[in-house]
Parts: structure tokens; C-alpha cells; sequence
């Protein structure tokens, strides 16, 4: 009799030792989880606009060695600054894998465009003397940064591009003026 009861005694010590630890990993597991997360929105919650304390919207646009920029969308204000800064984080150089930002104006088809741009080379892609662009940044390679200043137009949507040949497909945007 006192066998058994010790029997009972132990296998129940044993079932709520191992019933600790499921709790212990659980709640582990939960923690690693959550930090998870909180990295994951640490990295996406770069902002494309910062406005400063002068109202200067300060425009921040990634590339790589991918056509790809960090951003589809740029939202200012109408007549704000804008200070736009384009960064290449690639390895690649600019004559194979150059990246420019071009704001066209309103009404500009994008493919004639770029295709006007392509026939560019000596002009960095950008067709010498064109009246389809509102601004653009100077074309960049790996490693590079390049920043403009500029006022932004009057409200409205604006495609911005890559000139380089046969990028704008992958690489645009709209800039968008409230
Ligand atoms: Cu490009």
C-alpha cells in the first residue's frame, strides 16, 4: 500500500515537473516571437519622408544592385523643398547597373520616354534638352549618393523613373503632390 502511494506521489511530482517545462517553453517561445516581430518593423519602418523643423521634406530613396527602388510612392506638398536623396547600396558599377531618379512632367508617356533616354548614353540617359522632365538626380552606381534640391510642383501625380536602359519597368514610382 505505501508502495503504491509513493508510486502516485512521484508519478504526480513527475507530470507537473514536465508540465512546468512545456509552460517555461512556451512562454520562451512566445518571447523569441515577439522580438521577431519588433525587428521586422525596425527594418520595414524606414520612413521616405522625413519633413524637418524648416518644413524641408527630406526624401530618402534606396537602390541595389537590383532594379529596385526602396519606394513606389513619395508624398510632399505643394511648393514644399524637397531635398531627394537617391543612395546605390549595390557593388555594381553605374555603367552596368545605374540607377537615376526622373520626375516627368504630367502627360509624358513613360515607354516614349524611356525610350528617348535609352538613345541617351552621353547624356546619362537623360534626352539632351528634353522638356518631359520636372527633375532629376545625376545616374549613380554602387557605392554612390547623390541629393537634389528642388521645390515640389503643383498638386497632382507624378511617375518618377529610372532612365536607364530598360529599368523603368521595375523602377517607378508615383510622386504624389497634395
Ligand atoms: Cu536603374
Amino acid at each position: 500500500m505505501k508502495r503504491i502511494l509513493l508510486v502516485i506521489i512521484g508519478a504526480t511530482l513527475f507530470l507537473s515537473c514536465g508540465n512546468d517545462k512545456k509552460e517555461e517553453a512556451k512562454t520562451t517561445e512566445k518571447k523569441v516571437k515577439k522580438t521577431a516581430v519588433v525587428k521586422k518593423k525596425k527594418e520595414e519602418k524606414k520612413p521616405t519622408v522625413i519633413v524637418d523643423e524648416n518644413g524641408v521634406a527630406n526624401v530618402f530613396i534606396s537602390t541595389s544592385d537590383k532594379m529596385k527602388f526602396s519606394t513606389r510612392k513619395i508624398n510632399v506638398k505643394a511648393n514644399q523643398k524637397v531635398k531627394l536623396t537617391l543612395t546605390h547600396t549595390g557593388k555594381l558599377d553605374k555603367k552596368i547597373m545605374g540607377h537615376n531618379v526622373v520626375i516627368l512632367k504630367q502627360g509624358v508617356k513613360m515607354s516614349t520616354f524611356a525610350s528617348a533616354a535609352a538613345a541617351s548614353k552621353d547624356n546619362d540617359y537623360i534626352p539632351e534638352g528634353s522638356n518631359d522632365v520636372i527633375v532629376h538626380t545625376k545616374m549613380i552606381g554602387g557605392g554612390e549618393t547623390t541629393t537634389i534640391e528642388f521645390t515640389a510642383p503643383a498638386s497632382g501625380e507624378y511617375d518618377f523613373i529610372c532612365s536607364f536602359p530598360a529599368h523603368f519597368a521595375m523602377m517607378k514610382g508615383k510622386f504624389i503632390v497634395e
